[in-house]
């Protein structure tokens, strides 16, 4: 089937014209065998599963031990997010920056037409109407996602709100992010399909001046599900920008003290530095609480009290699965529980999931996620380190009642983050916006699996925003510095945290996990102006005897080492930050390179603005 009109037979069901439009024009370019709209009914997502099933790409689990689920494994060669292959396609070269690939919107199109054309023969079409955030919210956007992958429509109807609602909020004229999605592997006369079609050549584009989304080649996590990464952060930071708000690479966690005081807090922090098991904590300080409203992705507006208003744009988690196990993270380990998605795990003889940590003894026998025998004496990780599992929020046991308010909740404080083995103190509050944007600006990372590339190297990753800006970082600055300067605003106070420091022997000072909390309580109590701080060259910092240890077995001198601003180290950032904010040119606010040349000084001056007591 190619005709348009029997393409159009399908899609009576949408009311914007526009929309029509486009699902012909690319219906006509791709050629698929025929159009579904999507109405994300159950009905509609087993029938993904079924789909699946009967291709070889996903294998229902053991309904006894995980209800509704499924594990799906990957092409081995497509198994992360392709930064290399990921483009910025602005007018000017100088708007997507020195930190994104560019190319110009009409070359890149007439290429990617070259691609989608035929692309989708014999698959189906897929239009998938989805809103990023409730439906009902105003911080809320639509997008429509027209892909050729059961597996993307199934993930979708978790992360998003998907189908006729939304179609509703749309109206007749309502704007839209197009996201376009082919797997790149048209079905050609009688030849079996492939498990998981796996394009060599893979395009992630972004339009940010049409609000567009073509992605080619890849089925993987954030290239295919279009609404997370492309939509919720590339594009739409491009659409904050223009309108005022703020698009973030952040989860949102709620705190509740003994009191029953609650504050929220959003947190970023480069990939894969326990994002995930930060938002579901489980607090060791006993009285305290944690609630969970996102795990990765924050849209902030100033409400009319001129604090600052976050949602989550997202419905389920896409959670690393190693490494996440009822010891470090027993709310997601909850939440994946039943009717989830797991891709790249392994499985176990009674056709369970299984990753590595997720028990203290391995499984005797397992298949791989590259579908092989394995037991623990064959020498090699069962999973793949970036093995994924896909779970509807509303599962978490501590998701917070209010996660689908539409008014979205008020940010009391900003964390940001990152994975440095040495030097950077466990938490350091900034003295003000412009000096937490100078914080965010430098954050920097030891680099895991999560993208395709080197594990292990250093990377300056700005607000944890490297991989997700969609236009120059620079302007992207500037913006933020925007939002602080922004009339009658009562803005969050901004820490930097580090979990991760070691000492010289390479073990880790602080133990992390459910004990970041008493970071938190001193995070919580200094936004009510009830903890000590004091100032030091690089921002406030807690005394040991500032933290709540109580119940804590810490080596004598360990809370000291883990807190220690190490002066000579400090100084030799100064040169590294410099030249990182020079790759940005005259795009770099000066008020951020003033903020290099205030440390250079504080940490020169020695002891005269070190040591201050900044009280509650
Ligand atoms: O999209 C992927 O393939 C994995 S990357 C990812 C997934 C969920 C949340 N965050 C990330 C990330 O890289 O930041
Ligand atoms: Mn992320």
């Amino acid at each position: 089937m190619t005709a348009t009109s029997e393409y159009t037979a399908g899609l009576s069901g949408i009311k914007h014209p526009g929309l029509v439009q486009w699902v012909l024009e690319v219906a006509s370019l791709c050629k698929p065998e025929r159009v579904q709209v999507c109405d994300g009914s159950p009905a509609e997502y087993n029938e993904m599963i079924r789909a699946m099933v009967q291709q070889g790409t996903a294998i229902p689990l053991n309904e006894e031990k995980r209800p509704n689920s499924i594990l799906v494994r990957s092409d081995p060669a497509d198994v992360a997010r392709v930064e290399d292959r990921t483009y910025i396609c602005s007018r000017q070269r100088e708007d997507a920056g020195p930190t994104n690939n560019w190319e110009d919107p009409e070359k890149m199109k007439a290429q990617l037409r070259d691609l989608f054309a035929g692309a989708m023969a014999g698959r189906t079409l897929y239009v998938i109407p989805y809103c990023m955030g409730p439906v009902e919210s105003p911080l809320s956007k639509v997008g429509v996602e027209l892909s050729d992958s059961p597996y993307v429509v199934a993930n979708m109807h978790i992360m998003t709100r998907v189908g006729a609602r939304v179609l509703e909020r749309l109206g007749v004229d309502g704007e839209f992010v197009r996201g376009l999605h082919s797997v790149g592997a048209p079905l050609e006369g009688e030849a079996a399909d492939s498990p998981w079609p796996n394009s060599k050549t893979k395009y992630i584009c972004h339009f940010p001046e049409t609000r567009e989304i073509w992605s080619f080649g890849s089925g993987y996590g954030g290239n295919a599900l279009l609404g997370k990464k492309c939509h919720a952060l590339r594009i739409a930071c491009v659409q904050a920008r223009d309108e005022g708000w703020m698009a973030e690479h952040m989860l949102i966690m709620k705190l509740t003290n003994p009191e029953g005081v609650a504050k929220y807090v959003a947190a970023a922090f480069p990939s894969a530095c326990g994002k995930t098991n930060l938002a579901m904590l489980v607090p060791t300080v006993p009285g305290w609480k944690v609630e969970t409203l996102g795990d990765d992705i924050a849209w902030m507006r100033f409400g009319a009290d001129g604090r600052l208003y976050a949602i989550n744009p997202e419905a389920g988690f896409f959670g690393v699965a190693p490494g996440t196990s009822m010891e470090s993270n027993p709310n997601a380990l909850l939440t994946a529980a039943s009717n989830s998605i797991f891709t790249n795990c392994a499985m176990t003889p009674d056709g369970d999931v299984w990753w590595e940590s997720m028990t203290a003894t391995k499984p005797a026998n397992l298949v791989d996620w590259k579908r092989r025998p394995w037991t623990p004496q064959s020498g090699r990780k069962a999973v793949h380190p970036n093995a994924r599992f896909t779970a509807p929020s509303r599962q978490c046991p501590v998701i917070a009642p209010e996660w689908e308010s539409p008014a979205g909740v008020p940010i009391d404080a900003i964390l940001f983050g990152g994975r440095r083995a040495k030097l950077v103190p466990l938490v350091t509050e900034a003295f003000d916006w412009q000096h937490g944007v100078f914080l965010g600006a430098t954050c920097s990372s030891e680099t895991t699996a999560a993208a395709a590339g080197a594990v292990g190297s250093l990377r300056r990753d700005p607000m944890a925003m490297l991989p997700f800006c969609g236009y120059n970082m620079g302007d992207y600055f500037a913006h933020w510095l925007k939002i602080g300067s922004t009339e009658g605003a009562v803005l969050p106070r901004i820490f930097y945290v580090n979990w991760f420091r070691q000492d010289d022997a390479g073990n880790f000072l602080w133990p992390g996990f459910g004990e970041n909390s008493r970071v938190l309580q001193w995070v919580f109590d200094r936004c009510d102006g009830k903890a000590n701080a004091t100032d030091t060259a690089i921002g406030r910092l807690p005394e040991p005897a500032d933290l709540n240890t109580s119940g804590l077995n810490l080596a004598p001198g360990t809370l000291e080492q883990v807190l220690a601003v190490d002066k000579a180290g400090w100084q030799g950032e100064i040169e590294p930050i410099r030249k990182h904010f020079a790759q940005f040119g005259d795009r770099m606010p000066a008020a951020l390179s003033a903020q290099v040349d205030g440390l250079e000084a504080r940490l020169k001056a020695g002891s005269c603005c070190c040591g201050s007591k900044h009280g509650k």
